[in-house]
C-alpha cells in the first residue's frame, strides 16, 4: 500500500519546509498539506491542500478517508508566549487536536503519527545543563504542561493501543523561509531580520539567557529520520531530547557582527524572560544519537552565514 502523508499545520514555521521535503520524498500528490489558513504559495501550488481546523475531528477524519492517509504529521500548536495570554484556549487546541490524531491512528488506517514536543516540557526544577532525557519535569507554562501531558498520552496510545507515534522535544527553531508565531525563542529569528533591515535589535530576552536552538534544515532532517527509522529503533514513545546549538542573545550578535560589524544589540526583557528562565540551557540528546543515529550539522556561525545570505535575497 502506498504511503499518503497528511501534514496538519502546513502554514506554520515547520510545516512550510516539512511539506516541501516530504513532497520530494513521497511525490507531490501523496503529501496533503492542511491548515486553517492558506499556506506558503510553494506549498499551495505544488500539491493538494485541505482547509482543516485541527479542533474539528470529523473534518480531519473526512480528509484522512478522502486521501487514504497512512501517516500524519501533527504540527498544530499554540506556542509558549501566546498560550500564556490565553491558557484555556492554548490547552484546548494543543490537547484536543492531539486526541483527534491519536484516535484516528487507533481506529483507522493511519499507521504512523508524528507529534512535536518541546524543551518547554521541562521546568524550573529541571537541571539546566546537559538536561537528561529522563529527569524532573515540572513545566510552569501552559504550553509546557500541554507538551508534558501530550508526551504521556502518546506513550499511553503506543503501549495500550499500539499506535506508532514518534516525537521530538524541539529546541527553538530558526529559519529564513518561514517565521515563527508566538514563541519565546522567536527573538533568534527576528534578530537576523532586524540586523539586515535596521542594523540594530532590541532583544526581549536578557543578556546571558542561554537556550537550546536549532537551524531548520537540521530540525527537518531530525524529524524525517525519526519517522523513517525502523519501529524497533524508536525506543522512546514519549519524546526524544534533541540538541543542536545553545546560545544567548549576545552570542548571536557576535556571530552577526562577523558579517555586519556595526550591528548593535540592546536588551528590554518582557514577560517572556520568565518563560525562558524556566527552560534548560543545554540538552543531552544521547538517546536520539544512540537509538536512531541523530547528529546535528549546523553550528551558530554556519547558521548565521546561511540565514544572512538567504534573508538578503528574500528582503531584496
Ligand atoms: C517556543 O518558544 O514556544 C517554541 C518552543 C521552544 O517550543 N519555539
Amino acid at each position: 500500500m502506498k504511503d499518503v502523508v497528511l501534514v496538519l499545520g502546513a502554514s506554520g514555521q515547520i510545516g512550510t519546509e516539512l511539506v516541501m521535503t516530504l513532497r520530494e520524498m513521497y511525490g507531490n500528490d501523496n503529501v496533503v498539506a492542511s491548515d486553517i489558513k492558506d499556506a506558503h504559495p510553494d506549498v499551495m501550488n505544488s500539491g493538494p491542500f485541505e482547509n482543516i481546523n485541527a479542533m474539528d475531528g470529523e473534518r480531519m477524519a473526512e480528509v484522512v478517508k478522502k486521501y487514504k492517509v497512512t501517516q500524519i504529521y501533527h504540527l498544530v500548536a499554540m506556542l509558549s508566549a501566546v498560550a500564556e495570554r490565553m491558557p484555556e484556549k492554548g490547552w484546548a487546541l494543543n490537547m484536543e487536536s492531539l486526541f483527534h490524531v491519536l484516535n484516528l491512528a487507533k481506529d483507522g488506517g493511519v499507521k504512523k503519527v508524528y507529534w512535536p514536543s518541546s524543551i518547554a516540557c521541562f521546568g524550573p526544577n529541571t537541571p539546566k545543563m546537559n538536561t537528561p532525557q529522563h529527569t524532573i519535569m515540572e513545566p510552569s507554562t501552559v504550553y509546557g504542561i500541554s507538551k508534558q501531558a501530550g508526551e504521556q498520552w502518546c506513550n499511553y496510545y503506543y503501549s495500550k493501543y499500539g499506535v506508532d507515534v514518534r516525537s521530538i522535544r524541539y529546541p527553538g527553531l530558526i529559519s529564513w523561509k518561514s517565521e515563527p508565531g508566538g514563541g519565546t525563542t522567536d527573538y533568534a529569528v527576528d534578530i537576523y531580520y532586524k540586523a539586515l533591515q535596521d542594523g540594530k535589535y532590541t532583544s526581549f530576552l536578557d543578556k546571558g539567557t542561554m537556550l537550546p536552538m536549532m537551524y531548520m534544515p537540521d530540525a527537518i532532517r531530525a524529524t524525517i529520520s525519526l519517522m523513517e527509522a525502523p519501529a524497533d529503533k524508536v525506543k522512546l514513545r514519549t519524546s526524544y531530547n534533541l540538541a543542536g546549538i545553545s546560545f544567548a542573545p549576545e552570542d548571536v550578535a557576535a556571530s552577526i557582527q562577523k558579517h555586519i560589524p556595526s550591528f548593535e544589540l540592546s536588551y528590554d526583557p518582557d514577560f517572556r524572560q520568565a518563560i525562558a528562565d524556566s527552560w534548560p540551557s543545554l540538552i543531552d540528546d544521547t538517546a536520539a544519537r544512540e537509538d536512531w543515529g541523530w547528529a546535528h550539522e549546523f553550528d551558530l556561525d554556519r547558521m548565521t552565514e546561511d540565514m544572512l545570505a538567504n534573508l538578503k535575497v528574500k528582503l531584496g
